[in-house]
């Protein structure tokens, strides 16, 4: 049948089960909204800027319920896009992102948004088509859907001509989408391998990342199994969850927070499951692994690349834990049950002291981060979702917001894209509106998207976002006080949250001390969900005690300079101290 290149599009989209678009509407799109409008499946959603549009589909498709989909117009749109799409790259996330393309029928010159897009792209998707005919429309998306879930999943690019949308041809053969199975590529005999080191081992460990966020339970049977600890990344933090009487927390080595640094510390083998060991992951690398690495993951790229594996197991990883759990059968492993007895009271004692650690600390009448996230886990049903963005405040709530649901926790992680948490809180709520999902932002990244409050309050969507307002760039001007005694560009001029909140039709609400947590924090969870309209918090926080991971990466950096370049910092700080 002869049709359009939108209406095309609009079939593969329905057939490969998109249920949101993110973008803006331009001379080389329109005829692509116009189908989707027609269609019953697929809401496309206007947004304020595409950088927010790709932050959506980003936590779309985080929440694992379908592929997060931008349509958008080329050259500005792309551009504006890049941010999400990069942050979606790094991070290991699928995306398929649809940008109209100039005519090429007419053979002009000098067209309107007419730059390279594939070139621009390349370096931050796992692959870039441009659509030359009619019969390659569905099979191209197809194809760019196979590419973008299967192995480490990332965004793809699919280029539409505008000629092709605008004008009918020929459909190509019939083809189906294909479905992309879980496999597990190691071979039985590396599964052995890495059983016996995991049984022999006198403190077996387990640091789980994204990669293992849909083997929560095979993770858990593993640890309980073994008796081992459980350490998370940043990017993992719900990949266990923090209830389980075996999850130690967030981060490895001396940027570990207590509970993990006590409990990992005489760790001989250790069970890596989908992770990198990035520097976000290891604390900037200060960590040491043990000899026995075992290292699951379906990116065989990632192997060896900073730590060597004493056995790699590449497949995804419920298909290779499921394989280690029969492996190891149903013989009790020597020592575990007592392991597993002591390993737990470490880890219950070491959390209540470092909870009790921030919980005295004296915040000066603002507001202690420990007590906010407290209130904030008392209030938050299990199966909400917390967005985060890049600051001070991402650690503070790696280290004292248990979350207990796989996918609860969602953050921009190597790409570490400031500007992520509100539009990524709307995708979020879209995704699973029926349950509530609340956004945690820094001051400072809050101003780069915040305008897209006002796609929250066009969707009737009733999200929380508190915004953490210290007044800095905290995470950066942190690590610049020790070496530097002085701020530069780090201290942020004033923002009118409340004005914000007006100007987008959110509701506003203030956490002004401690006083005001447990209270405003409800009203705000009820009034999002019972009045349908974003719920803005402006949380005037205390930012005076660091977190461990802050503390850890300062220390490892430093350490690693060579003796002159420290002598030179430390003697530039002294001297600042001295000369004010
Ligand atoms: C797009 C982008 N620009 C700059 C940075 C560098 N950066 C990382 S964290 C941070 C501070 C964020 O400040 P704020 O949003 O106020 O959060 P806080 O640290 O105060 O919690 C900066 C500037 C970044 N990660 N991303
Ligand atoms: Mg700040």
């Amino acid at each position: 049948m002869s049709r359009t290149a939108a209406s095309m599009l609009r079939e593969a989209l329905e057939n490969v089960g998109v249920r949101f678009t993110f973008g803006i509407p331009g001379v080389h799109n329109t005829e692509i909204y116009d189908e989707l409008a027609k269609s019953g499946t697929i809401t496309p959603v206007l947004v304020t800027h595409e950088g927010g549009a790709a932050f959506m589909a980003d936590a779309v498709s985080r929440s694992g319920t379908s592929l997060g989909t931008l349509v958008i117009v080329p050259a500005a749109g792309v551009t504006h896009a890049a941010s999400g799409i990069g942050e979606a790259f790094l991070d290991g996330i699928p995306m398929l992102v649809i940008a109209g393309g100039i005519r090429r029928d007419t053979g002009r010159r000098y067209q309107l948004h007419d730059v390279d897009q594939h070139a621009l792209l390349k370096p931050i998707t796992k692959g870039t088509w441009l659509v030359e005919k009619h019969a390659d429309v569905i099979p191209t998306i197809y194809e760019a859907v196979r590419v973008a879930t299967s192995g480490e999943p990332g965004p793809v690019f699919v280029e539409i001509p505008v000629n092709l949308q605008l004008m009918t041809g020929e459909e190509g053969p019939n083809v189906s989408p294909q479905v992309v199975a879980a496999t597990a590529r190691c071979k039985p005999e590396q599964v052995a391998a890495a059983v016996e080191l995991l049984r022999k081992a006198k403190s077996p460990a387990i640091f789980v990342g994204w990669g293992a966020v849909d083997a929560t339970a095979e993770v858990a049977r593993l640890a309980e199994r073994l008796g081992a600890p459980v350490a998370t990344t940043l990017q993992g933090v719900s990949a266990f969850p923090a209830n389980h009487p075996l999850h130690a927390g967030f981060c490895l080595g001396r940027a570990a927070v207590p509970a993990v640094e006590k409990s990992f510390a005489d760790s001989d083998c250790m069970l890596a499951v989908g992770t990198r060991f990035g520097e976000i992951a290891t604390g900037s690398y200060g960590w040491t692994p043990p000899a026995n690495l075992v290292h699951v993951d379906i990116n065989p790229a990632v192997f060896n690349a900073n730590y060597p594996a004493r056995v790699a197991l590449e497949g995804d990883a419920k298909s290779v834990l499921m394989q280690l759990l029969q492996a190891l059968g149903d013989a009790p492993v020597a020592t575990a049950a007592e392991r597993r007895a002591r390993v737990e009271a470490t880890i219950r004692e070491q959390k209540a002291v470092y909870l009790e650690e921030w919980l005295r600390h004296d915040s000066q009448g603002r507001v202690n981060p420990a007590r906010f996230f407290a209130s904030l886990r008392r209030q938050l049903p299990d199966d909400s979702t917390v967005v985060l963005d890049d600051g001070n405040h991402t650690f503070l709530a790696a280290e004292l917001m248990p979350i207990h649901r796989a996918r609860g926790l969602i953050s921009p992680t190597d790409f570490n894209c400031m500007g992520y948490c509100v539009p990524a809180t709307i995708g979020a709520k879209l995704a699973r509106p029926e349950l509530p999902v609340i956004g945690i932002v820094g001051d400072g990244a809050f101003r780069m998207t915040a305008m897209e409050l006002a796609t929250a309050t066009a969707q009737g969507l009733g999200v929380v976002v508190f915004v953490f307002s210290d007044g800095e760039l905290a995470q950066i001007a942190q690590a610049q006080e020790i070496p530097y005694n002085r701020k530069t560009c780090t201290v942020l001029g004033p923002l009118d949250v409340a004005g914000v909140a007006q100007a987008t039709g959110a509701k506003f609400l203030r956490i002004a001390s401690d006083v005001d947590i447990d209270g405003v924090i409800r009203d705000a969870l009820a009034s999002a969900s019972r009045d349908r309209r974003p719920v803005l918090v402006d949380v005037l926080v205390d930012y005076s005690k660091r977190t461990r991971f802050t503390e850890g990466i300062v220390k490892t950096n430093l350490e690693r300079f060579d003796l002159g370049t420290k002598a030179r910092l430390v003697g530039r700080a002294l001297w600042r101290r001295i000369s004010g």
